[in-house]
């Protein structure tokens, strides 16, 4: 199987990443997880991005925050899917990340999730991989279930609750 390349601009994004993190085990998805920045280290960015596909990734993850160009630069250096996670500042409430994570020009696409959402970054990458990958397939399928069984469950308890 490929694997899940992870890069955070910085450790203060490792909350989120641990979300993506968590579901990929759950999943026995193989994957790396790195601290470059796009703006502090744009060489070894551009690099893992550049190297990426020859070193066995199928989909980068990308996490930042602020003026979070970091997702962009990766997918300007590679023709794998990347998926951006903006992540909240201490200003704007994430909205700066967000704009700058999913306004991607034309030409160069970043799959943006919501803010903070790394558990979506990793279900869209599972199933990005799940296209090859009958097994992960119905992975993904029976998680799902399992998730819808957990809201039918509470739909039959809420009257006791009220
Ligand atoms: C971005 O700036 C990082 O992704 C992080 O979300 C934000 C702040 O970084 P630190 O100052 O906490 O290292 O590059």
């Amino acid at each position: 199987m490929k694997k899940i390349g992870i890069v955070m601009g910085s450790d203060s994004d490792l909350p989120v990443i641990e979300k993506a993190v968590g579901i990929l085990r759950e999943m026995n998805i193989p994957f790396e997880v790195h601290i470059y920045s796009a703006h502090r280290t744009p060489v070894e960015a551009r690099d893992f991005a550049l190297h990426a596909r020859e070193n066995g990734f199928g989909v980068i993850i990308a996490a930042a925050g602020m003026a979070a160009h970091l997702a962009g630069a990766i997918a300007a250096n590679t023709t794998l899917p990347v998926i951006g996670i903006p992540c909240k500042g201490p200003a704007l409430d994430g909205m700066d990340a967000l704009l700058s994570t999913v306004q991607m020009p034309s030409g160069i696409p970043v799959a943006t999730v919501g803010v903070n959402n790394g558990a979506n970054a990793a279900l869209l990458a599972a199933e990005i991989l799940a296209v090859e990958d009958a097994g992960l397939a119905a992975f993904l399928q029976q998680k799902r279930q399992r998730d819808s069984d957990a809201v039918l469950k509470k739909d039959a308890g809420i009257a006791e609750r009220l």
